[in-house]
């Protein structure tokens, strides 16, 4: 049995552009990606969202909308990763570099997936339509996806 680990992944999004930050340490360091991380115990998991994003990037929100439920697995390790993806449209402060990321805006035609985990392709474009998804991959290593199913719900 594979147990699994929740975490979160907040996408700040405005007209044209998103805001992604660079993981200088931990889990997909290298990579492109939302801010987001493990779900405490005490706390609901939109408030580990909102606490994520405070700590990794410096803004707070007020609406959060949840869009998509993801599972990843990796070839040999047992515990599962369960990621619920979060959108914000409107937020307030700066992007402010921390140890953990480096924020920076792109434009939505210049969004570079392949410094990205290499799911973000498949399902940024829902998330950006704002149709809500979910979703299972089996990683191999932290490229190379091996099996996937992707599909668009009504309700999380
Ligand atoms: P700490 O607690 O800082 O050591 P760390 O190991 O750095 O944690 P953490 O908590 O930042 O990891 O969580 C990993 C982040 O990466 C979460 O926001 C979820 C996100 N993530 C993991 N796999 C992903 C994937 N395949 N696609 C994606 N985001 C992913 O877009």
């Amino acid at each position: 049995m594979l147990s699994s680990k929740l975490l979160t992944l907040v996408l700040v999004v405005q007209p044209g552009r998103v805001l992604l930050g660079m993981k200088k340490r931990g889990f997909g360091a290298g990579k492109w990606n939302g801010f987001g991380g493990k779900v405490q115990p005490g706390e609901t998991i939109e408030e580990a969202a909102r606490r994520e994003l405070q700590e990794e990037s410096g803004l707070t929100v007020d609406a959060l909308e949840k869009v998509g439920n993801l599972k990843f697995e990796f070839v040999g390790e047992t515990e599962l990763m369960h990621v619920h993806v979060f959108r914000a449209d409107s937020y307030n402060g700066e992007p402010t570099e921390s140890e953990e990321m480096r924020p920076q805006w792109f434009d939505r035609d210049q969004i570079p997936f392949s410094e990205m985990w290499a799911d973000d392709v498949l399902w940024f474009p829902l998330m950006f339509q704002k149709k809500k998804f979910v979703g299972y991959f089996k990683f191999q290593g932290h490229d190379v996806i091996l099996s996937q199913k992707l599909e668009e719900v009504e309700e999380l």
